[in-house]
């Protein structure tokens, strides 16, 4: 749509399972490459916050760990991206989690140059949301709502890496965020060239 800014640089999709460590990487990437940092997660949360209508809405998927619909995610994705002038570059975090999600992006907002899919497996994933919890009291690191987001992580994971494996770089998540970043960085070398 003509009143939304137009795009120029890259795009890259940080994925993998939840509490793969995506908002950690993404924080470096953000501090050495100057790109915008966007996750889905905290824009929830945040509209959560708000206690709109639409943030009641939303927190009852989010607490449940299920899939909060599309067009509300995309809408609050669009709405932080017309937001910056010029940025290096846009990190979308924790979008799409369908491949649906993917090709509605594609369609209305920009391609995607880079897909950066952090691996790990689920009892890493579950230690980590679990001690998250238990650190910072986030509503949906319990073990319900954790059994909830792998399951559907799983469901939804092989039709994203099928159709996206042309710019699907694979890192493994299982190490320290320093050796994990030191991976990131290749790839991000070799986009930026
Ligand atoms: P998210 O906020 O995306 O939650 P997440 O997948 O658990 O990832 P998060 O970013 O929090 O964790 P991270 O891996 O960075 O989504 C929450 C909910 O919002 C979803 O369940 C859904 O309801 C909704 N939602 C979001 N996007 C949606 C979409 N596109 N469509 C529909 N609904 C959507 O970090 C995990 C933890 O690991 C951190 O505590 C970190 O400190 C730690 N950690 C990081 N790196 C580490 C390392 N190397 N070693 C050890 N620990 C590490």
């Amino acid at each position: 749509e003509s009143h939304h800014k137009i795009i120029t640089v890259p795009v890259v999709w940080v994925l993998g399972g939840p509490g793969c460590g995506k908002g950690t990487q993404c924080n470096m990437i953000k501090k050495k490459y100057g790109f915008v940092h966007m996750s889905s997660g905290d824009l929830l949360r945040a509209e959560a916050a708000t206690g709109s209508e639409r943030g009641k809405y939303i927190e009852v998927f989010v607490l449940k760990g299920e899939l909060v619909p599309t067009p509300i995610v995309l809408k609050l994705l669009r709405e932080a991206i017309d937001q910056f002038d010029d940025p290096k570059g846009f990190l979308i975090d924790g979008y799409p989690r369908q491949y649906e999600q993917g090709v509605l992006f594609e369609r209305d907002v920009h391609k995607v140059n880079m897909v950066l899919y952090f691996e790990a497996s689920d009892e890493v994933l579950t230690d980590r949301m679990l001690t998250r919890g238990q650190l910072t009291g986030r509503a949906d690191d319990n073990i319900d709502a954790i059994k909830v987001r792998l399951q559907l992580f799983h469901e939804y994971e092989q039709a994203i890496t099928d159709n996206y494996a042309d710019r699907i770089k694979r890192v493994s998540a299982e190490q320290s965020p320093d050796d994990i970043f030191a991976e990131v960085v290749q790839h991000m070398d070799e986009l930026m060239q």
